[in-house]
């Protein structure tokens, strides 16, 4: 792909509002993570956990997971090392259907979820945002399951909709790699990135990718 067709692309985006300040477009899909890609002979023993402040601890396997009410998604990415991606499509399951459907029921004091990965990495949110239609729990990127180093089997995906109509959006570290658990709490929890440095809140159109306190 040559670099002029990747800048008319990104003034086509920036033309529509789509491009956060101080972001670039890119072609390609980089993979950004600290420390190594989990890598699964099979999902015998994968589960995903949903504990802290929910009616009922709720514990899926895979089959268990594969089960659930899917959805499908369209969204650009922003990373916050400054490359954001357009139209990427996402399918798994959504946080909002699984409680809408009452397959999660949290307690009125849960405020907060943390999400769990393999390995120890913790990312944190808002309950109210991981409700929006932006947040997905992806299982395929681009109609084919999750490569290994892009989250696979499953991981949490964050973005904003070509038309800007999702309310809140974050940077792409909010969207967790594979996942295992969401914990639900009444308090925030700064996760693996938030406590080393970057903003707790995120928002790419607020430019907020780093912690004013050091
Ligand atoms: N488990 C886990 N998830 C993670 C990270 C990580 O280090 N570990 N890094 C985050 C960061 S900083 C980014 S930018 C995105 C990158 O996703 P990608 O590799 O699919 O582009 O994953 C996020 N999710
Ligand atoms: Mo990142």
């Amino acid at each position: 792909m040559s670099i002029f067709s990747r800048r008319q692309k990104q003034d086509q985006v920036a033309g529509e509002n789509r491009l956060p300040p101080g972001q670039s477009l890119t072609q390609r899909f980089p993979v950004l993570h600290y420390g190594p890609t989990p890598v699964y002979q099979n999902l015998d023993d994968w589960d995903l956990k949903v504990f802290g402040l929910v009616e009922e601890e709720v514990v899926w396997d895979w089959d268990a997971f594969n089960q659930l009410p899917r959805s499908k998604v369209t969204m650009d990415i922003h990373c916050v090392t400054r490359w954001s991606k357009f139209d990427t499509d996402w399918e798994g399951v959504s946080l909002k259907t699984l409680i809408d459907e009452g397959f999660i029921k949290p307690l009125p004091e849960a405020k907060f979820v943390v999400q769990h990965c393999e390995y120890g990495y913790t990312t944190n949110t808002p309950l109210d945002f991981l409700l929006q239609d932006n947040v997905l729990l992806a299982t395929h990127f681009d109609g084919e399951p999750l490569t290994a180093e892009h989250g696979y089997p499953l991981r949490v995906v964050v973005g904003s909709f070509a038309d800007r109509s999702e309310g809140e959006t974050k940077y792409f570290w909010k969207g967790g790699k594979w996942l295992r658990g969401l914990e639900f709490r009444a308090e925030d929890a700064p996760g693996f990135w938030e406590v080393n440095g970057y903003n707790n809140n995120a928002d790419p159109w607020e430019e907020e990718r780093f912690s004013r306190r050091w």
